[in-house]
Formats: C-alpha cells, sequence, structure tokens
C-alpha cells in the first residue's frame, strides 16, 4: 500500500483563533486528518515577531489557549500529531540553515513583511527572517500538502523557493510542497471592513472586526448585525457588495451549501435578515466547539500531556530531515580516523 501523504500547518499563538481561521484552515486540517499524515504546529517562535502580543505570561496562557481551541475544533490527536514548534529545536535549526541560502531581496519582497514592518517604529531581523522558518517548519515535515488561508500563498511559493535553491546548491533533499486553499473561503474579510482580511492582529484594536471563536452568543449577534455592507438593503445576487459576499460566503461554509442555493435563498430579502441567518449559523456551529473548549480548558495537565506527546512524536520525524540537510551541507561530524581512542585526546 501506499503511503499516505502528509499535510503540514500551523497557527500562530497571537490571540484567540476568530471565524476566518476556522473557516479558512483549522475545519479544513480537521476535515483532511483522516485521510492523510497530519502533522498541526503551533507557531509560538513566530508569534515572538509579533511585538505587541509578546509578554511571558500572555504566551504561556496563549499557546494552552491555541490547543484547547483545535482540540475543541475537532482536530484529534488520535490521528494528527499537535505539538509547539519551540518544543522541537530542529525547527529554529533548519531555519538557520536555510537563511544562508535565502537571498533577502527575496524576503524584503514579501507581502506580509512589507505591511507589518511599515505598521512597526522598529524591525526585529526575526520579522524578516519569519518565512524562513516556517519554510523550515513546512519541509522538515516532508510535506506534501499545507492547507493554509489564501494570505499564505506567497510563503508557501517561497518555501518552494528555497528548497529549489537549496537543491541546486546542495542536492535533493526536500519534498516540494503544494498549497490546499479552501475553495470560496479561503478569505475571510473584516466585518468592520470587507476590504481587508479578518485578523487575531487587527481584532486587537478594531471593534465588531471579528469573530473570536468562543465570543458569547450576544457579542456574535451584535458583531454580525453591525456588519458593514453598503447603501442598498436587500440581497441582489447580480450585484454583492464585497461586504454582502463576505456574509455570503461565511453562511454557505457553515451550512455546507453551493453559493447559488445561498443567493436563490435570501434573493430580494433585507441585508437583516441574511444578518440574522448568519449570526444563528455562526452560534450554532460554535456552541458545541465552545463546550469543549470550555471542559479542556479545565484541565490543563491534560493539555500538556498531548503536547508534550505531540512533540515526541514530532521530533524524530523533523530531526530525520534535519540530518539529512546536515549531511549535504558537510556538517556532519567527520568519522574518528582509524584506531583513534578517546583516551589519546585526554
Ligand atoms: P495574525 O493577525 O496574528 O497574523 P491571523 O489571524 O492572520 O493572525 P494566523 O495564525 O496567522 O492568523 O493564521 C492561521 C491560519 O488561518 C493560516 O492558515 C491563515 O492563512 C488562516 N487565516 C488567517 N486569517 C484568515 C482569514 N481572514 N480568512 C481565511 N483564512 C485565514
Ligand atoms: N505563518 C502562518 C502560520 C504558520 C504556518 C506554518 C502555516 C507557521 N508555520 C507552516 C503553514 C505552514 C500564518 O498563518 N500566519
Amino acid at each position: 500500500m501506499a503511503a499516505r501523504r502528509r499535510i503540514f500547518s500551523g497557527v500562530q499563538p497571537t490571540g484567540v483563533p476568530h471565524l476566518g481561521n476556522y473557516l479558512g484552515a483549522i475545519s479544513l486540517w480537521v476535515a483532511m486528518q483522516a485521510e492523510y499524515e497530519a502533522v498541526f504546529c503551533i507557531a509560538d517562535l513566530h508569534a515572538l515577531t509579533t511585538p505587541d502580543t509578546v509578554n511571558p505570561a500572555h504566551l504561556r496562557t496563549a499557546v494552552r489557549d491555541t490547543a484547547a481551541i483545535l482540540l475543541a475544533s475537532g482536530v484529534d490527536p488520535a490521528h494528527a500529531i499537535l505539538f509547539v514548534q519551540s518544543r522541537v529545536p530542529a525547527h529554529a535549526e533548519l531555519a538557520w540553515l536555510l537563511g544562508t541560502v535565502t537571498p533577502v531581496g527575496w524576503l524584503e519582497r514579501m507581502i506580509q513583511f512589507k505591511t507589518r514592518s511599515a505598521e512597526g517604529d522598529s524591525v526585529g531581523a526575526g520579522l524578516l527572517a519569519y518565512p524562513v522558518l516556517q519554510a523550515a517548519d513546512i519541509l522538515l515535515y516532508r510535506t506534501d500538502v499545507v492547507p493554509v488561508g489564501e494570505d499564505q500563498r506567497q510563503h508557501i511559493e517561497l518555501t518552494r523557493d528555497i528548497a529549489r535553491r537549496f537543491h541546486g546548491l546542495f542536492g535533493e533533499v526536500f519534498t516540494l510542497p503544494e498549497a490546499l486553499y479552501r475553495s470560496g473561503g479561503a478569505r475571510i474579510m473584516g466585518l468592520d471592513d470587507p476590504g481587508t482580511k479578518m485578523s487575531k492582529s487587527a481584532g486587537r484594536h478594531r471593534a465588531r472586526h471579528a469573530i473570536g471563536l468562543v465570543d458569547s452568543p450576544d457579542s456574535i449577534r451584535d458583531v454580525i448585525m453591525h456588519a458593514v455592507t453598503d447603501g442598498g438593503r436587500e440581497v441582489r445576487a447580480d450585484d454583492l457588495s464585497p461586504g454582502v459576499a463576505n456574509l455570503v460566503t461565511i453562511y454557505q461554509l457553515l451550512t455546507s451549501r453551493s453559493r447559488g442555493e445561498v443567493l436563490a435563498e435570501f434573493e430580494g430579502k433585507g441585508y437583516a435578515m441574511l444578518k440574522a441567518s448568519v449570526a444563528e449559523a455562526v452560534i450554532s456551529t460554535l456552541d458545541p466547539i465552545q463546550q469543549r473548549y470550555r471542559e479542556l480548558s479545565a484541565e490543563p495537565e491534560a493539555l500538556d500531556a498531548i503536547l508534550d506527546s505531540g512533540a515526541e512524536r514530532a521530533r524524530p520525524l523533523a530531526g530525520a530531515t534535519l540530518e539529512r540537510v546536515k549531511r549535504a551541507m558537510g556538517l556532519d561530524a567527520p568519522p574518528p580516523p582509524p584506531g583513534a581512542r578517546l583516551s589519546a585526546i585526554a
């Protein structure tokens, strides 16, 4: 029997995951984990590049909360390896090695780097190197498929470019990964501004921007009923503004129906009715996730045990690739000369 293909993906513990993370990425991971060999990572080293969230106590809490949300959303340790990035040192080590073959110009072209470096006063080298660490994450596990939101497209392409460049210099070691996006939902937009993607960082500064996966039903209704649409009042399938299209997308994904079906249901109906239906669909999808999240959060030792076991399982996989890379680059320790004895050194 052919070996199962492998998926790898990650989420940063930069805050409570939101509906965009769930629809664009997490729900896809859950759907794929039985068919593929699945490895999922809580990217805490990446989170260190977001200075406004860096605080040791917060980071510790955010890592556990993110783990609890992923498990509550259906990530199943019986199928998938779930671990914390910094607990598998091969990630940082491979990132260094790959950094030595990555032109700075490639990194300066990354949209995320350009946007985020324009926001901050001083830019850490880690922000520039962020995609190299992400490439290391993916390449360490000989990943075939990376299920992510659309915003990650450039980073996955860069991962392939780095792997190809490494192969040109040192020979074939890596598997070239493919990105996989949720069709029609890989980019959920902010509810306060359908021109920007829903993001954890933006949600910290903007009211009614995002729906956190553990928000209360009242808060979910409030955010959705106030979602920015346009000057019109009724849904017109042939003329959807970005705000209305975003609500339709959310509803479509939550109810597993086609766009055509959803548009037919709401054609000519008022925006308030569409919003009320979206709010109820969000609340009923999140209700079981929130219940499970509360149960998991009440048992931090059990969560830690799952993460410990995930790191134990990830380490040998990552270690095997790292060894091959080091050998290819000439970093393997030379064998001792024949007849050499340790005592001769002492
Ligand atoms: P931050 O704002 O802190 O960068 P984020 O909201 O972009 O966080 P990540 O942890 O960077 O979230 O992303 C986790 C996964 O969720 C990634 O696969 C990413 O592509 C996906 N994702 C993030 N935002 C959206 C969105 N608005 N729509 C669809 N997928 C998304
Ligand atoms: N940068 C990603 C999170 C992430 C990731 C990964 C995604 C870190 N390592 C490896 C896919 C594969 C983000 O979503 N912002």
